[in-house]
């Protein structure tokens, strides 16, 4: 009698944060934030839950990172491709989405398990992602997803206001309620830089130490999370604060939110607002 087990897996293209990766591109896609190739998403898993759905030993192909991630060594990633569309993601998964463990001696390499079948790799932004991952891990111990996109009117707010952390904030605040509650730790901003870099990916990082939310100055924003729905809601809750602004920027603008009621927002909800915001 043959006594060898055989360890069966799911299927990994239907795994509950494979499914969560489709829905949120294709939300995206859809919301006009993600044309093209533009946009990509990191999320960090477990792997016991990883290893219900595939063998974690069965490596298919190393990758060089680029850089040392040496304090994610034995991390678990699913993320976009380089060069994929947002809008190809639900119907090919396998194609657009890859899984790897960050190894080798100081954590250059990604190892692929799952996915870029066409022999694909992960995001040309992988620097800022896992960069970020380790300095919010260093803040946020229940911190897993790393996400950017190219949302219209936080990119059009953007261009004309000043790079300011706190003026842009403020601005964001005064415009709709919900602003200070949703992300009371403000907007971090880069100045326009080349993209696709470690050095971006370092000037990234190095803001992710005070923000979940970082603005790349005529690109895109960075949202942050412990998962997806609280990473997406961030840039959702921005984007959409940023098409009031946008809509009534040029207007004269009778109706601001006044400092006394988001200092009243601040203490109902036991906030602890950006400094400098409202002083
Ligand atoms: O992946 O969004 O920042 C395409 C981009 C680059
Ligand atoms: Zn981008």
């Amino acid at each position: 009698m043959n006594t060898e087990i055989v360890k069966t897996f799911g299927d990994v293209a239907n795994a509950p944060f494979v499914k969560e990766m489709r829905e949120t591109t294709a939300n995206m896609y859809r919301l006009g934030w993600d044309e093209r190739n533009g946009g990509n998403i990191s999320m960090m898993l477990n792997e016991s839950e990883l290893s219900k759905y595939l063998d974690v030993n069965k490596v298919i192909r190393t990758i060089p990172i680029g850089f040392n991630a040496k304090e994610l060594i034995g991390k678990y990633f699913i993320v976009t491709g380089t060069g994929k569309y947002f809008k190809n993601v639900d119907k090919d998964p396998e194609t657009n989405l890859g899984i790897f463990r960050i190894g080798g001696e100081n954590g250059e390499t990604a190892e692929l398990l799952w996915g870029y079948a066409d022999g694909g790799k992960f995001t040309s932004e992988l620097p800022a992602h896992l960069m970020s991952h380790i300095a919010r891990l260093s803040v946020d111990a229940e911190h897993r997803v790393v996400l950017h996109s190219h949302p219209t009117y936080t990119i059009a707010m953007n261009a004309i206001c000043p790079i300011d952390e706190i003026d842009f904030t403020r601005r964001l605040w005064k415009s709709n309620t919900e602003a200070i509650v949703v992300f009371p730790d403000g907007v971090g901003i880069l100045p326009c830089m080349v993209c696709g870099t470690n050095l971006i990916g370092e000037a990234t990082a190095e803001k992710m130490k005070k923000f979940r939310l970082v603005m790349w100055t005529n690109h895109g924003i960075y949202g942050t999370g412990k998962n997806l729905d609280e990473a997406f809601g961030l840039v959702e809750t921005v984007e959409k604060t940023a098409q009031l602004y946008m809509l009534t920027a040029g207007f004269d603008n009778v109706n601001v939110i006044p400092d006394e009621v988001l200092k009243g927002l601040a203490e109902l909800w036991n906030l602890s607002p950006l400094e400098g915001v409202l002083d």
